[in-house]
């Protein structure tokens, strides 16, 4: 088969790639502007010293106990329990993610920006989370050119987010759309054909990629037609992930959105593997269904109101609460208002943590992005005032491990600032910054051969009987 011309390589529907291991290696140079290798390149050369690691960890240590379950663990959400396998990021309960073992103000400083930002470029992130290591400006803006080239979507898709109804949630159009794109899987094409094992990861890779590049056009698709006119900008081949992103949504002249979406884009994207979304597409992967399809799951986890969603309820929170008091709101409503909440036996949105028992540090950068571009914004204002009395508030409620806030408490505030009003819109921009989180790990557990995933459940009545107690 004679090789097709270089960029032109991309724009093949997956379907009609070419399988063999020597075409996939092509395609890696496809948008490498210099000497240094590409993302795929530097993979190829990674992965089977990675593979040889895990090996030689599990021949060694692989009958050691790492830990040992309670009962309550079972009935408890499987707290603490050590079973996953996550390479990009750790969590650590007191000083929050550290991506590769980088904390967020470090991330900030070390990752490639954007012209004239000062923000990471997340394109770096994803490079850092797949490879461990920190790309050079030359890898990101070829990658993101990489990126914006593979950004259309197919016709189909299109129609599909088309005639969603304007009431079905974004996050279920999101959800849809990431679903329908499973018609070009290169992953599940190769499988089909019979591909080895051990080429599978090379298949994860291109759809991952391609799902990455065209989530701006599903993001900014559902954004327009249900909360605008549905018209839609064109992506700019030599612009950066985020770039595309804010024009997408209408937002062509703002370099300070720009700033905030790569800031936002990075700091959403991974907090290691147990969180719902996370550990859902890292599940649905195992069974060795798409990048698409897995994502597709992972979002549906997101979507949820005690995971992702709580951005949206943060804001209707805080809205309810201005509309129920007026603008001027003192310490003391704000602590008649979060007793009111819990009185109700509602959860405070944006507080509390499954893990964290400290401020979230990436509540704190988003503050720090307030404190630079929006110090007197009134919203801003009250969420810093809401930071003061809600911690007290919930320590003495006495229920809640962590009453310090989350990422979801800040994210929403910067975004009505700058316009973007729709709070049922923001577990969409959420979604496109957790498929650079999960998908470095679902790329890395088909080159490392992860199996189907399946823990043990029991039984009630078997659990008693393994505890030794009788009802
Ligand atoms: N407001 C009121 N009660 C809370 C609370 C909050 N913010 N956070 C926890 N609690 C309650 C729990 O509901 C639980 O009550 P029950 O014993 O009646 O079930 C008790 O405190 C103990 O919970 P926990 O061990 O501290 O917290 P969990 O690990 O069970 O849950 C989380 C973690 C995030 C779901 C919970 O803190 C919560 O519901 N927060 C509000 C929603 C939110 O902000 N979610 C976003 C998290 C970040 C993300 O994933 O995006």
């Amino acid at each position: 088969m004679p090789a097709p011309s270089r960029i032109a390589f991309s724009f093949i529907r997956a379907s009609q790639r070419p399988l063999a291991t020597s075409y996939v290696k092509f395609a890696a140079r496809a948008y490498s502007t210099a000497k240094e290798p590409t993302l795929k390149e530097r993979l190829i050369e990674i992965f089977p010293a990675e593979i040889e690691k895990v090996k030689a960890l599990r021949k060694a240590k692989g009958s050691t106990v790492i830990g040992e379950v309670t009962l309550d663990q079972a009935y408890g959400g499987m707290r603490g329990i050590k079973g996953l396998v996550w390479e990009g990021s750790v969590l650590d309960a007191e000083e929050g993610i550290r991506f590769r073992g980088k904390t967020i103000p470090e991330i900030q400083q070390i990752l490639p920006k954007g012209p004239g930002g000062t923000e990471p470029l997340p394109e770096g992130l994803f490079w850092l989370l797949l490879t461990g290591e920190v790309p050079t400006e030359g890898q990101v803006k070829a990658f993101s050119a990489e990126l914006a080239a593979r950004a259309e979507l197919p016709q189909h898709v299109k129609d599909l987010i088309d005639h969603s109804p304007a009431t079905l949630h974004p996050m279920a159009q999101f959800s849809i759309a990431v679903t329908a794109l499973e018609s070009e899987s290169a992953f599940t094409k190769a499988y089909e054909k019979g591909v080895n094992k051990k080429e599978l990861w090379l298949y994860a890779y291109e759809d991952s990629i391609d799902l990455i590049a065209k989530l701006p056009l599903i993001a900014g698709r559902i954004y327009r037609n249900v909360f605008k006119d549905g018209k839609l900008a064109e992506i700019e081949a030599d612009k950066d992930y985020s770039y595309n992103l804010a024009k997408l949504l209408g937002y062509s002249n703002n370099d300070e959105f720009v700033e905030l979406m790569r800031l936002y884009l990075t700091i959403h994207s991974d907090h290691e593997g147990g969180n719902v979304s996370a550990h859902t597409t890292h599940l649905v992967g195992s069974a060795l269904s798409s990048p698409y399809l897995s994502l597709a799951a992972g979002l549906n986890g997101l979507a949820g109101p005690l995971h992702g969603r709580a951005n949206q309820e943060v804001l209707e929170w805080i809205l309810e609460m201005k509309n129920k008091i007026g603008s001027n709101v003192t310490n003391e409503d704000i602590e008649k208002y979060l007793w009111d909440t819990l009185n109700a036996g509602r959860v405070v949105p944006g507080y509390g943590h499954a893990v964290l028992r400290k401020t979230d540090p990436r509540y704190m950068a988003q503050r720090e992005f307030a404190q630079k571009y929006l110090p007197d914004y009134d919203l801003f204002k009250l969420v810093s005032q809401i930071y003061e009395v809600a911690p007290v508030v919930l320590t003495k409620h006495g229920k809640t491990k962590n009453p310090w806030p989350n990422v979801d408490s800040h994210s929403g505030v910067l975004l009505q600032y700058y316009g973007l009003t729709e709070e049922s819109y923001y577990t969409v921009l959420f979604g496109v910054s957790r498929a650079l989180g999960v998908l470095p790990q679902y790329i890395i557990d088909r080159a490392l051969g992860m199996p189907i995933e399946r823990p043990k459940s029991f039984s009630t009545e078997a659990y008693a009987k393994l505890v030794g107690y009788t009802f």
